[in-house]
């Protein structure tokens, strides 16, 4: 069994390998994100932006389809100002915890390894396209998300693109399971998320702020390996056997072994990166207790209701556990143990 494997890609985010001194294209980036990128939000219905609830979450999706013309991706550099905090996510994989003393000005950079994670060190071919996730917690006054990316080619080429370029950025308040999933966006839950909100230059101006980089310093990070067998056993993937598959596009077949349309999903055709795999095991745990509390809590409501006791104290013990659940899913409170 794997179930120690299975418990470590619960908790898994990219390793860091080094800090490095900032390299040219990093400056350039830097530049970009200052001059060039706007901050972007949720567009919220009660509040005048740039303020935003205070001690809430946001979520944020954005997915880069690697052209066809510039060979395989290599990594992507991310730069990253989030008001107030954050947690980011690349292909499903957490790449950086959500920490709640970093102040709004504070810019990060990170280095990222194309795919985000191989399974046993083995080369594998890169799936479509990239997908970013954000969470960014406002503990006060304003709010907002600004990110630069670069990505790298084996061809020696790159891409770039920023918050505030298009309207492909979107974003939600009620995070359900699963949103930093590349294959999310397919799923009812997944559809329903609205562009972000961008910011114009007269109501927020990066290049105005103050925003700053302390240490000038790159944090990089390594690739998540995948044992064959680890990845293979103890889930429900393996019954598949995707996971033995040495690739990183990794199909999600239908019962009939076809390519499937997971979480009730209408559209089919639907391929998973080596990245959304190892967070899909972990979101899958996570689903089996949250479905285990849930029928407990029905089993317990059943016999107490046989039981004849006074329907107050039913009723309290009932809505306490209920409520105990439905918080996991209230915006401003950490979501499934993610950060
Ligand atoms: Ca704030």
């Amino acid at each position: 069994m794997s179930s120690a494997s299975d418990r470590s890609l619960a908790t898994s985010s990219l390793p860091i390998i080094s800090q490095s001194p900032l390299t040219t294209a990093d400056t350039n980036l830097l530049s970009l994100l200052i001059d060039n990128a706007s901050w972007v939000w949720f567009p919220e219905d009660t509040t005048t932006l740039p303020v935003a609830p205070t001690n809430e979450q946001r979520a944020f999706r954005k997915s880069y389809v690697y052209p066809k013309d510039k060979g395989t991706p290599k990594n992507a550099t991310i730069i990253v100002a989030a008001d107030d905090y954050y947690a980011l996510y690349v292909d499903g994989v957490l790449a950086h915890e959500a920490d709640p003393s970093h102040t709004w000005e504070k810019i990060e950079i990170f280095s990222i390894p194309l795919p985000v994670a191989t399974i046993g060190g083995q080369a594998t071919p890169p799936g479509p396209e990239m997908l970013l996730g954000f969470r960014v917690v406002n503990l006060q006054n304003t709010a907002g998300l600004l990110a630069a990316i670069q990505v790298n080619f084996d061809s020696g080429q790159s891409d770039t693109f920023y918050t505030g370029l298009d309207q492909t950025w979107l974003s939600e308040r009620f995070i359900q399971e699963n949103w930093e999933q590349p294959w999310f966006e397919t799923t009812p839950h997944g559809k329903r998320w609205s562009p972000a909100t961008v910011f114009t230059k007269s109501e927020r101006d990066p290049s105005r702020e103050g925003l700053s980089m302390p240490n000038r310093e790159v944090t990089v990070l390594g690739q998540l390996t995948l044992s064959p067998a680890s990845s293979g056993s103890g889930s429900s993937a393996s019954s598949t056997g995707v996971a033995r598959v040495p690739g990183t596009a990794i199909p999600i077949p239908g019962s009939d072994g076809s390519r499937g349309t997971p979480c009730g999903s209408d559209v089919g055709g639907i391929w998973m990166s080596t990245g959304a795999f190892a967070g899909t095991i972990a979101g899958s745990a996570v689903l089996s207790l949250v479905l285990g509390a849930l029928v407990a809590i029905l089993v317990m409501q059943r016999v107490r209701s046989r039981s004849k006791k006074p329907a107050s104290s039913l009723f309290m013990t009932h809505h306490a556990g209920y409520s105990g659940y439905s918080n996991e899913t209230t915006p401003g409170r950490p979501l499934y143990g993610q950060q």
